[in-house]
């Protein structure tokens, strides 16, 4: 998909939040769910998205809802940073397939970084990860929101 389009109601993000696809849940407010990203690049990669705009991607959203995914970004960095300790967080998102976007559904990654270890971006090698696991890490992140 290129950076031109219509917002698909059946991409994977549009399903968990209508709750048709499982995910393991960070935080949520009036506007936005923070979640585990199910094919983490490092310990703790989390994902942001909005819960009604209906942006793919950077160029399209709305300002005040990027205001408030962006938002949510800072409260979540800064809660993985208290519970993980990384050496730092990358915080990135991805604009058209060529360039590696692959869920057509806003969102931006929060991925905490360790001196040892970084896994290659979305499914690409790094691997499923374990829902048990990434369930313990959001328990911890959660308990330094
Ligand atoms: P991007 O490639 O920037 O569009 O990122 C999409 C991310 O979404 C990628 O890191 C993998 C993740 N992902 C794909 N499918 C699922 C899913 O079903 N659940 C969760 N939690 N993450 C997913």
């Amino acid at each position: 998909m290129s950076l031109e389009g219509n917002y698909d109601p059946d991409n994977i993000f549009a399903k968990i939040l209508r709750g048709e696809m499982p995910c393991v849940r960070v935080y949520e407010d009036e506007n936005t769910l923070g979640f585990m990203d199910v094919f983490p690049q490092s310990k703790g990669h989390m994902l942001v998205i909005h819960t009604r705009d209906t942006a793919r991607n950077f160029l399209d959203v709305n300002p005040d809802a990027l205001a408030h995914i962006m938002s949510s970004v800072q409260k979540l960095a800064r809660a993985a940073k208290t519970a993980l300790n990384p050496d730092g967080i990358i915080i990135s998102q991805y604009n058209g397939a060529p360039v590696g976007q692959s869920v057509f559904h806003l969102h931006v990654h929060i991925i905490p970084k360790y001196k040892v270890d970084l896994k290659p971006h979305a499914n690409k090698g790094g691997g499923m990860a374990d829902m048990d696991e990434l369930g313990a890490l959001a328990a911890q992140i959660m308990a330094a929101l």
